[in-house]
């Protein structure tokens, strides 16, 4: 009887398990782009970041400040004013965070720094 009890309390316990193991989402990464190349190129660094929803990126301000991030073309439903940030960053290791939510749109965003646009600092992300 003992013996019976425990086998069913293993299967109820095992169960359990698979059930929590199988019922956690995958875990969101944290990305980090430079603003501003190591070598003083005006570019973001990567130029191009693979990401998945739910994932967020940390703009990190690196070198030739100011910078900001402009988020100025995505897939359609995309909100892009709330992934940009106008603020400008300007001492190093300063960051601005943004996290793609979970029902972002799959797709190319294209973002570039407003003060260097002109200059060639835009990249993109691309959620897939
Ligand atoms: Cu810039």
């Amino acid at each position: 009887m003992i013996k019976k009890l425990g086998l069913f309390l293993s299967i109820i316990l095992f169960a359990c398990i698979t059930f929590a193991i199988t019922a956690i989402p995958a875990a969101a990464a944290t990305y980090t782009v430079k603003m501003g190349a190591d070598n003083g190129v005006l570019k973001f660094v990567p130029e191009t970041l693979h990401i998945k929803p739910g994932d967020t990126v940390n703009f990190v301000m690196n070198k030739l400040a100011p910078h900001n991030i402009i988020f100025n073309k995505g897939p359609d439903g995309a909100n892009l004013d709330d992934l940009s940030s106008t603020k400008l960053l300007f001492s190093p290791g300063q960051t601005y965070s943004t996290t793609f939510p979970q029902d972002t749109p799959l797709g190319v965003y294209q973002y570039y720094c407003q003060p260097h646009r002109g200059a060639g600092m835009l990249a993109s992300i691309i959620v897939e």
